[in-house]
């Protein structure tokens, strides 16, 4: 038998093809050089830095499945989910700031978009010169989008968009907004539109008082009379499989993120086990703080070669929905009880931000809640086994 490399049992590293270990290093250098720094000034003062977007573009970390002609990486979901692993390595509000830009604005235009809406937004969308938006869920209506009561009217040579929505990762920062709203004119089912910054009518108020994901702004998003012309709307897509299909992708993305994050907290609790001496020996030669660390290991381990076998599906174009809502699902789960248990082992120290895990836990908190909570993904999972519907 070969040796067991103990952070890596399954040598993920040794499934990848070159292009995606380089893809890999390069967004692992970049998070750990110039997020890893930022990151606990960011969490505490709820401190966003737009300019991240642009220097994520410069390192080719937005769009990374996007064609190159529209300025994306073209390369394969697997590289996608490795970026958003190295990313959230650091800090889950750095990568939902890059998956909201690369999953849930600039696949929707380049997916359902026409070919003048592609060449406007892609590019400055993949250089990071213009920044993304996604709303969908609102106020009444979050696990349930169904539910949504923005409406878009037609008038003549374009619709007025109205209703409010509420959680938006980015909006207060957005110059490029991507709305879903149920369309008058077709019959009402709901459509993509996108809407710019500044239009009349259209604000995007931050919400303050966030204790989770500090370091990415969230807002609402209103629309009182927003007038737009007709090539506003995503004329490639209608009903819920348009935002769905745009989600598939981020919860894909999500599943690797988490798993970033849950590696971190490992290895610092691993670390810390290993200098922290009580009762004369170190606290990584205790048979509880063993076990922990293997549940970890354990759990971390399966959850990357169950993303990574998720990303090849969706590469070969096998991968069904409910995959990704096992896959998500789990890792995020799986991650938030790790970055738990690794607050726990640091001891008081675990409270603090310079050893990071607590923010990590925190941060969890809100990417087991959105792109649907853990509870509507058991739901989903339900259904495609038993052919019934437990939503209502
Ligand atoms: P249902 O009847 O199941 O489906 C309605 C239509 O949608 C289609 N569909 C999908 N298409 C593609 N991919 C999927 N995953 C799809 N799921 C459903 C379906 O085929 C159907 O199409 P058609 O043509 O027959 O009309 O719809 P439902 O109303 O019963 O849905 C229930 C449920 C729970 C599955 C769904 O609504 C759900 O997933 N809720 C969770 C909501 C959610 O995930 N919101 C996310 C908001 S965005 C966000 O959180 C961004 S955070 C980003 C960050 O900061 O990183
Ligand atoms: P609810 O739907 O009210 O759920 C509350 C609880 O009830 C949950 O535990 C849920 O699992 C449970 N529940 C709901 N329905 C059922 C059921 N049928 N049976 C059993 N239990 C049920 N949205 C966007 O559109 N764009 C964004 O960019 C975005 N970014 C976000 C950023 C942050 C920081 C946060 C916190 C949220 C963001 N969201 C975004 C919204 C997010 O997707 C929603 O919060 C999420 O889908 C849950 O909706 P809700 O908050 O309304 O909770």
């Amino acid at each position: 038998l070969a040796p067991f490399d103990w952070a890596d049992p399954f040598h993920l590293v040794d499934q990848l093809a070159e292009g995606e270990r380089m893809i890999a290093d390069s967004a692992r250098a970049y998070a750990q050089d110039k997020l890893l720094p930022r990151a606990t000034d960011a969490y505490l003062n709820e401190h966003v830095t737009p300019e991240i977007f642009a220097e994520m573009g410069e390192m080719g970390l937005l769009g990374t499945t996007i064609p190159e002609e529209y300025g994306g990486l073209g390369a394969g979901y697997v590289s996608y989910g490795l970026v958003a692993r190295e990313v959230e390595r650091v800090d889950s509000g750095y990568r939902s700031m890059m998956s909201v830009q690369s999953s849930l604005v600039m696949y929707p235009i380049y997916a359902y978009g026409t070919e003048e809406q592609r060449q406007k937004y892609l590019p400055g969308l993949a250089a990071g010169t213009l920044i993304g938006c996604f709303g969908l869920t609102e106020p009444e209506a979050g696990s349930d989008p169904a539910g949504m009561k923005t409406t878009a009217k037609k008038v003549d040579g374009g619709y007025v968009l109205n209703g409010a929505k509420m959680w938006i990762s980015n909006s207060p920062i957005a110059d490029v907004f991507v709305i879903w709203a149920k369309s008058e004119a077709h019959g009402g089912k709901i459509r993509g539109f996108v809407l710019e910054k500044g239009m009349k009518g259209l604000s995007a108020p931050k919400i303050g008082g966030k204790l989770s994901l500090r370091a990415s702004v969230t807002g609402e998003i209103v629309m009182e009379n927003v007038e737009v012309s007709d090539d506003a709307l995503l004329p490639g897509v209608e009903g819920l499989k348009g935002p769905f299909g745009c989600l598939n992708r981020a919860r894909f993305g999500i599943a690797w993120g988490v798993m970033g994050a849950a590696e971190d907290c490992w290895h610092r609790a691993r670390d810390y086990g290993l200098n922290r001496v009580q009762f004369g020996k170190p606290l990584a030669q205790t048979q509880l703080f063993q076990k922990k660390l293997a549940d970890m290991q354990t759990e971390i381990s399966l959850g990357l070669q169950g993303a990574l076998r998720t990303g090849r599906m969706l590469e070969d174009g096998t991968c069904g929905p409910e995959l990704i809502s096992l896959i998500k699902r789990n890792n995020c789960g799986k991650a938030l009880d790790i970055a738990r248990h690794a607050r726990d082992m640091h001891g008081g120290n675990g409270i603090m931000a310079e050893y990071h895990v607590m923010r990590h836990a925190q941060n969890l908190e809100t990417v087991n809640t959105y792109e649907g909570t853990h509870d509507v993904h058991a739901l989903i999972l339900g259904r495609a086994q038993t052919g019934l519907q437990a939503f209502f």
